[in-house]
């Protein structure tokens, strides 16, 4: 027996459940933490220390989540301290490969086909998802983690002593601010537009899409009075809305059916995703090409579920210019 996801079974390697025809995202389940001494992070085993050349990251051009990883690696410096593997933009059955394409840099530990086997050479006996992006520690190898939210924290202070650039993105006086914003932008944005696009009943399409929406008609509202989502300084908050903002208009707006209105329809947020595409060396982390590829072309991503969308809104009615 596989797992339920998007209505079908699937195998092994996918673990999320639909349950009334909502997506529900399941936890990652790898959860270690590098550190500057290598004692234990909030979870998982200690062991990890900061240090070059150490740890190797594997990501997808397309992911969102993968994304935050790979900005939070530009802004801290750390091209030269960790290396990177790039999946091709499009999985299939089995899920991420490295077969050569598009923007693809393949595996230089194991010369892996597939993204699982290195989740394998960490655990045999690993039965969770196979997802991007993933830490591998060179060293006792083995995964380090494969949560993109706890990944972006290690890089943001970790190896702060061992030659990241200066930046604190999660500052402790901001600490509970950030995580509010996170917890709407995860739930009705990151994760929200997921729960629209991969929705199998009308109804639970409806009910993401309407969370979806008010949520970005309250961060709207937010950057109309600021700059930034929270304090005067840019945090991880806005990074982790802007991996999903800079794919909404390719992907999400009609893949998914999140078709209410475009963020180029938002004058705040558009301002602010321009805003933070324009900072140096971020746009060249965004690769369009990969985006729209991964979410059109990846055979098993979207079901035809006869999911009627509820956009885009059209007034013909609107006063023709005299
Ligand atoms: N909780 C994870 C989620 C990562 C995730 O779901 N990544 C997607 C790509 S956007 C993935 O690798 N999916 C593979 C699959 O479902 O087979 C994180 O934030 O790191």
């Amino acid at each position: 027996m596989g797992f339920l996801i998007h209505g079908e079974w699937h195998d092994k390697w996918r673990d999320s459940e639909a349950k009334d025809g909502s997506f529900v995202r399941p936890d990652a389940k790898i959860r270690n933490w590098i550190t500057a001494t290598g004692e234990p992070g909030p979870s998982g085993d200690g062991g990890f220390k900061a240090e070059a050349n150490r740890y190797h990251l594997y990501i997808a051009n397309s992911c969102p989540w993968a994304h935050r990883a790979v900005i939070f690696r530009h802004l801290k410096g750390l091209e030269d301290i960790i290396s990177v593997s790039v999946v091709n933009a499009i999985s299939g059955a089995d899920g991420w490969t490295f077969e050569a394409g598009h923007g693809v840099v393949p595996d230089p530990e194991f010369g892996a086909a597939f993204l699982y086997e290195i989740y394998q050479q960490s655990d045999s006996t690993y039965t969770g998802q196979v997802t991007v992006p993933t830490l591998w520690d060179k060293a006792q190898k083995k995964l380090v983690s494969n949560e993109s939210g706890e990944i972006i924290r290690m890089f943001n202070s970790a190896f702060d002593d061992i030659g990241a650039t200066e930046g604190d993105y999660y500052p402790e006086k901001l600490r509970a601010e950030i995580d509010a914003v996170n917890e709407l932008v995860y739930g009705a944005v990151n994760n929200g537009v997921y729960r629209v696009g991969f929705a199998i009943s009308q109804q639970a399409y409806e009910e993401a899409y309407g969370n979806l929406f008010a949520a970005l008609d309250q961060l709207e509202e937010r950057l109309a009075r600021q700059t930034f989502l929270v304090g005067e300084q840019l945090t991880e908050a806005d990074w982790r809305l802007f991996t999903t903002l800079v794919r909404f208009d390719y992907v999400y707006y009609g893949a998914f059916r999140c078709n209410k209105r475009r963020i180029v329809d938002y004058p705040h947020l558009w301002r602010f995703v321009r805003q933070l595409y324009a900072m140096p060396g971020i746009a060249d982390t965004t690769d369009v090409w990969s985006i729209k590829a991964h979410y059109y072309a990846s055979g098993k991503l979207l079901k035809q579920t006869q999911i009627v969308p509820l956009g885009p809104e059209i007034d013909f009615l609107s006063e023709l210019p005299k």
